[in-house]
C-alpha cells in the first residue's frame, strides 16, 4: 500500500496512465492524490474524469480553479467566451449529471493527520491557521453539496464567484464574500503582499516578480508553512523553479503546456523500493 500525488493532470489522459505505469500504480492497494484541474486544455478531460471516478476511495482530489468553473458552467455560467471543446464534451456527455455530482463533493482542501500532509490546489490563506483553512473548506463542501441550498449556489457560480475581493477573511460581510476569499486562496492565489493579502496580477516565476511580493508559501509569517508537508499544483511556470522551502511540494510541472506530469511517493514508498517524496514524470510533449 503506497499514497502516491500527481499534479494536475489538465485532461491528459495518455500522459496520466503512462505516469501510473512509471510507478507501478495498484489499482486495488494503493492510493492516488491529485492537486486538481482534472479538466480543461487536454482533449481526454472527460476520459480523465471517468477514471479518476473509477478509482473510487483510492482516489483523492482536491478542486482547482477550471475544475470550479466546470462546475459553474453545468449550473449554468455563461459569458462571451464559449467554453473550450474539451469542457463541452463533458458538458454534453451522458455521465455528466453523474460525473459533476462526484467532482462538486471533492473538498478544496484535504489533510490526513497521520501523514501530516495538506492538499491544496493553488495555496493555503496566507493568514489562516491550519484550523480556520479546514473550517473554510467545511463551511465550502456544505454549500456545494447541500441539496436545500442549490439555488444559492446556482447564484453564486454564475453571479458572485469571480472577482479578487475581499483581501482580507475579516472583510468579508457575506457568507458569499467568505466563499470567494476562500476558494481564491484555494484555487487561484500565487503570490501576496507583505502583509499577507492575495495579489492575483502576475503568474511568473519569484525571481521576476514584481516588489512587495511573496509566494505565498514563502510569506515569513505564514502559520502552516514548515509545520505541516504542504503539496500543492496549479502554477506551472515554476515547474523549473527550485521553492527551497521544507516540507513544500509542487507538482504542477506543466503537463498541459507540453512540459511534464508529475508524481510524488508520500507513503509506503521505502516498501516498494521508493525513496520518501521521491519524484517521478513523463514527458507531455
Ligand atoms: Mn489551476
Amino acid at each position: 500500500m503506497a499514497t502516491f500525488v500527481i499534479g494536475d493532470i489538465h485532461g491528459k489522459y495518455k500522459q496520466l496512465k503512462e505516469l501510473l505505469q512509471l510507478i507501478a500504480f495498484d489499482q486495488q492497494q494503493d492510493t492516488l492524490w491529485c492537486t486538481g484541474d482534472l479538466v480543461n486544455r487536454g482533449k481526454k478531460s472527460l476520459e480523465v474524469l471517468q477514471f479518476c471516478e473509477a478509482l473510487g476511495d483510492r482516489f483523492v482530489t482536491v478542486l482547482g480553479n477550471h475544475d470550479v468553473f466546470l462546475l459553474a458552467l453545468y449550473h449554468g455560467y455563461s459569458s462571451d467566451k464559449k467554453p473550450s471543446k474539451c469542457l463541452q464534451k463533458i458538458l454534453d456527455s451522458a455521465d455528466v449529471d453523474r460525473l459533476m455530482k462526484w467532482l462538486q463533493a471533492k473538498p478544496f482542501l484535504h489533510y490526513q493527520e497521520s501523514l501530516q500532509a495538506v492538499l491544496v490546489h493553488a495555496g493555503l490563506p496566507p493568514l489562516s491557521s491550519l484550523e480556520e483553512s479546514l473550517q473554510g473548506n467545511q463551511q465550502l463542501q456544505g454549500f456545494f453539496q447541500s441539496a436545500d441550498k442549490e439555488e444559492q449556489l446556482k447564484d453564486f457560480l454564475c453571479h458572485h464567484l469571480m472577482g479578487n475581493e475581499p483581501r482580507y477573511i475579516n472583510d468579508a460581510e457575506t457568507n458569499y464574500d467568505r466563499y470567494r476569499y476562500f476558494i481564491n486562496c484555494f484555487t487561484r492565489m500565487r503570490y501576496c503582499d507583505l502583509k499577507g493579502a492575495p495579489r492575483y496580477g502576475y503568474k511568473g516565476t519569484p525571481q521576476h516578480a514584481p516588489q512587495k511580493r511573496t509566494p505565498w508559501y514563502a510569506l515569513p509569517q505564514h502559520p502552516v508553512i514548515s509545520k505541516q508537508r504542504v503539496l500543492f499544483g496549479h502554477w506551472a511556470t515554476l515547474a523549473t523553479y527550485r521553492i527551497n522551502v521544507p516540507k513544500v511540494h509542487h507538482l504542477d510541472t506543466g503537463c498541459a503546456w507540453g512540459g511534464h506530469l508529475t508524481a510524488l511517493c508520500l507513503d509506503g514508498c521505502t516498501r516498494r523500493g521508493y525513496a520518501i517524496d521521491q519524484r517521478f514524470a513523463v514527458s507531455c510533449c
